[in-house]
């Protein structure tokens, strides 16, 4: 992942099933998807008239929707049946249900057997990696990276209190031999440390078979969700291949009174696959109440992140959550979400499909076109999406902060909406008054 300080610009435009695609725009190589964005103001503009009856998703009974299984507190499915289902309309409303599913709740559950399998494993070698001196884990410290290695600053903009944990990011360069990467990309794996217990060679393995796994899961997750959302499904290969996908393998430290473990959030990327942590304590926040998510075994959790969002115009909301230490507890905990990213070139102009049936659903769903023009960076990259949000939340060095160009940049295609202070104070000029409009950000 390129360091932030690079100025980062869309090399390619749309052909993501964006808004543009259908008319086979392309746009020059460089910056300007100045046509492709005109066109998807056309479109949009000619979407406006079709209004449909509204969805209220907070009537939906969610009991109703995907497995029945006791003790669980958000719908489940399991969607290698709903893949093997022969086209026609069942398979239709079985795909429907799993997306309305997606956007009453936020959550919902998958059966994936192969990557829970894997997990416990994983869990005993970051006991192995975490449990060592501090000194030892900080070489691993990317500082100003982005979303690799380990690291324990972060927090949720608006939110003062900093998170419990300490993180360590993997991205598809764990799947590379050394020799195949560039220097600064080779420091993903700690090294040997005999004497607290560490050995690189059994942790390494295990941690790469189960990124593999969770890429596969996501691959057929978007299988599904694409032939919901009406998007191209060679997309979903697409995306899973060139995607800059993130593990993060979370240790949650002793709890501190008064605390949260992870403090309420949305995840940046795109959609999340968590499977069961060591313990419970994650909840989400579902008709102002926080929920505690409990799943069956075998199972993963799904949630969108504000990628989704965007993309699908707002039809799957990243839904807040946070995660809590049971009353009393003491002791830590494990957890392994995988964010699945979209390529770093993708612009971020919502699918066209998803705009036509959020249109579609009229004055109720609360989306005007110029709401969603508001709404959306549609010409932004997801590079320039995730780094502004990492931005906002102060995820850089003092010693490095982001280039003044990018900061400028990012500003002019709509982005880095919630500054927060310290970018405020680094570029005051360019912050004037009102520029704190709330966004959330994991
Ligand atoms: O640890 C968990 O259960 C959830 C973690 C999470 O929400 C995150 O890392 O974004
Ligand atoms: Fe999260």
């Amino acid at each position: 992942m390129e360091d932030v300080q690079v100025k980062l610009s869309p090399g390619v435009v749309g052909g993501d099933g964006g808004i543009g695609d259908g008319a086979g725009v392309a746009a020059p190589k460089g910056h300007s998807s100045k046509d492709v964005l005109e066109q998807g103001v056309g479109l949009m503009q000619n979407l406006v008239g079709a209004v449909k009856s509204a969805i209220n998703f907070s009537e939906i009974d969610i009991a109703s929707l995907g497995l029945q299984i006791a003790g669980t507190t958000i719908p489940h499915f399991d969607l290698a049946e709903i893949a093997a289902m022969a086209p026609g309309a069942a398979r239709k409303a079985a795909v429907a249900e799993v997306i309305t599913a997606m956007r009453a709740v936020g959550f919902i559950a998958i059966r994936a057997p192969d990557v829970c399998a894997r997990v416990n494993g994983v869990h005993t070698q970051m006991g192995s990696m975490f449990h060592q001196p501090r000194a030892q884990k900080e070489k691993y410290d990317h500082k100003n990276r982005g979303q690799t290695g380990w690291y324990d600053k972060e927090g949720a903009p608006g939110n003062d209190k900093p998170n419990n944990r300490e993180c360590v990011f993997y991205t598809p360069n764990c799947l590379k031999a050394d020799e195949d990467l560039k220097p600064d990309e080779r420091s993903e794996w700690p090294e040997d440390c005999p004497e607290h217990g560490f050995n690189v060679g059994e942790y390494r393995p295990v941690i790469t078979d189960y990124y593999k796994e969770l890429v596969e899961c996501g691959r057929s997750v978007l299988k599904v969700f694409f032939e919901g959302l009406g998007v191209a499904p060679e997309k979903s290969d697409e995306y899973i291949d060139k995607g800059v996908h993130r593990l993060r393998l979370a240790y949650y430290k002793e709890p501190v009174p008064g605390t949260e473990w992870a403090s309420a959030h949305t995840d940046l990327n795109f959609l999340t696959i968590l499977a069961a942590a060591s313990l419970k304590g994650l909840e989400l926040l579902r008709n102002g109440v926080w929920t505690e998510v409990s799943v069956a075994d075998g199972f993963v959790v799904l949630n969108g992140g504000d990628m989704l969002e965007i993309k699908s115009a707002g039809m799957i909301r990243a839904t807040p959550h946070r995660v809590t230490a049971p009353e009393g507890y003491h002791g830590e905990r494990f957890s392994t979400p995988m964010f699945l990213t979209l390529p770093e070139d993708t612009i971020m102009m919502p699918w066209e499909s998803c705009i036509e049936q959020m249109l579609g659903e009229g004055a109720d769903s609360g989306l005007t076109l110029e709401g969603l023009r508001a709404k959306f960076p549609i010409k932004a990259t997801a590079i320039q999406t995730l780094l502004s949000r990492l931005f906002e939340m102060g995820s850089f060095d003092d010693d490095a902060p982001p280039a003044r160009e990018f900061v400028e940049e990012l500003l002019s295609l709509g982005l880095l909406r919630n500054p927060g202070d310290r970018i405020k104070g680094l570029f005051s000029d360019l912050f004037g008054a009102g520029s704190g409009a709330a966004s959330s950000t994991e």
